[in-house]
């Protein structure tokens, strides 16, 4: 649609950047954390060490200095469920919750707003070997943590997202780690697990707005748009099959508190359909998020499935990589769209397209809580970073959120990934996505000193001139 007029970004908004603990902090056994399951699970071995990460543990108030002079408004973080419950339940640790009110209060010193996430893949492993999601009672478990949570930082948080990427953690459960012996669990579990995480996020998005009367929640999912192969009908069907299935059939939940019907028939008919306790249907209604958050990276390319083990890719796949479902869809290319070097199909249209779509869904302001480009980053013997292909691709999203802007959108935010250089969450240091560069190779820490890449100044001019200036 072409439009006579181009509306601008909105006076308050978000221009921020975001991590998650377990890939940013380190210091993953220091003052009284216990291991998560990330720090238990077996890594390919081309990951890098979580043990230190990016260290930002020891260094977060230089960090958030930096910060500070990328000018950020928001900063995207999550809290390590094990420094602030080490059992899982119970007994609370005070030095962990010491630490995340010095981060949050160095932010606020600093005029930041800080949007916690509560949890970000890092359930704790004392928890799993319990039966991690599969046992109901990490629904309480987790509620008891965000209880924690809302009543020490409640005062001074206004944004809160309940469950980073729930739909990677069921369809790529080997995304954070494979369990010894590499077998992972069975479709049907892990749409037990599933159901189990929409009523702890809908119990806990129903305690926040009790204990947190300013304080506003809503789920992260990592969304797309699917784009059919061709003007076959059989394509638009199994692209809509995907997109619903990837992608809203998780916010359905969460926004209106039932099950989205097409997928609730797939689940029903391949016998995947979780056990659902008699009060769990009034539970799901009881959370109601204030807005939507989205993590978008890529577009993705559907056709019509061939109804035979040839639907499925031999390509490996990860959380932005089809690999197409017998009986449902088979992953296409798409000729008109470039990849990154991991191959992650690059689409800036498809996030005006994506944010419509979730705009039109639910009524709901959005936030971007994630989008970025992956890629091997070098240090360059004069100090500098080049990182112009970052700068480009943001510019292009950029553009096309200001677009969506324009088309009605309430976008109240962007948080790309990443503020500074984390750990992939399987492909190791190399895989960089932050405005600053963290000086460690995959192995070898080096002096973990913090550079600025070209992108940081770039960031900086679009932040100061409300993005006006890319
Ligand atoms: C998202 C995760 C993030 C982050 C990002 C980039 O799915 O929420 O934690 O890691 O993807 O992915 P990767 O690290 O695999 O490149």
């Amino acid at each position: 649609m072409i439009f006579q007029t181009l509306k601008g970004f909105p006076k308050d908004f978000l221009w921020g950047a975001s991590t998650s603990a377990y890939q940013v902090e380190g210091a993953w056994n220091e003052d009284g954390k216990s291991p998560s399951v990330v720090d238990m699970l077996v890594h390919p071995e081309e990951a890098a060490d979580f043990t230190v990460a990016s260290d930002h543990y020891h260094r977060f108030r230089e960090d958030v200095a930096l910060f500070a002079e990328l000018g950020l408004k928001a900063y995207r973080f999550s809290v390590a469920w094990t420094r602030i419950l080490p059992h899982g339940t119970g007994e609370v640790n005070q030095a962990g919750l010491a630490f995340y009110q010095q981060l949050i209060d160095e932010l606020l010193h600093h005029g930041i707003e800080p949007v916690v996430t509560l949890y970000h893949f890092d359930l704790p492993y004392i928890l799993e070997q319990q039966g991690g999601w599969s046992n109901r009672a990490t629904i309480d478990a987790f509620v008891e943590y965000a209880g924690v949570l809302f009543t020490a930082f409640g005062s001074k948080i206004k944004y809160w997202l309940t469950i980073n990427e729930q739909n990677t953690l069921i369809l790529h459960p080997g995304a954070v780690g494979m369990p010894e012996g590499g077998e992972l669990p069975s479709k049907q579990v892990l749409y037990q697990q599933n159901h189990h995480m929409m009523v702890a996020q809908a119990r806990v998005m129903a305690l926040c707005h009790q204990r947190c009367p300013a304080g506003k929640i809503g789920p992260a999912i990592n969304t797309t748009s699917m784009y059919q192969e061709t003007c076959h009908p059989l394509d638009a069907i199994a692209a809509h099959n995907w997109e619903t299935l990837r992608c809203w059939s998780f916010l359905d939940v969460a926004v209106h508190g039932r099950y989205n019907a097409l997928a609730w028939r797939y689940l029903e008919d391949r016998g995947l359909a979780p056990v659902m306790a008699a009060e769990d249907a009034a539970l799901l209604l009881q959370g109601k998020p204030d807005y939507v958050a989205i993590n978008y990276y890529s577009t993705a390319t559907i056709a019509a499935s061939r109804g035979d083990a040839s639907d499925v890719s031999a390509r490996a796949g990860d959380q932005q990589i089809m690999l197409g479902e017998p009986g449902v869809y088979r992953a296409a290319e798409n000729p008109f769209v470039d990849k990154t070097q991991y191959g992650w199909v690059i689409d800036p249209v498809g996030l005006r397209l994506t944010l419509r779509k979730t705009c039109e869904r639910y009524h709901l302001p959005i936030l971007i809580t994630e989008n970025g480009i992956g890629a091997p980053d070098t240090l360059q013997p004069d100090g500098t970073v080049n990182d112009d292909y970052r700068i480009e691709f943001m510019r292009q999203h950029v553009e096309q959120m200001q677009m969506a802007i324009n088309d009605g959108v309430e976008l109240i935010g962007y948080c790309p990934w990443a503020a500074i250089d984390v750990v992939s969450t399987h492909q190791g240091y190399a895989k960089r996505y932050g405005f600053i560069y963290v000086n460690r190779g995959e192995k070898d820490l080096l002096d973990l000193r913090r550079i600025k890449k070209n992108s940081f100044g770039w960031y900086q001019r679009v932040i100061a001139s409300n993005g006006e200036q890319r």
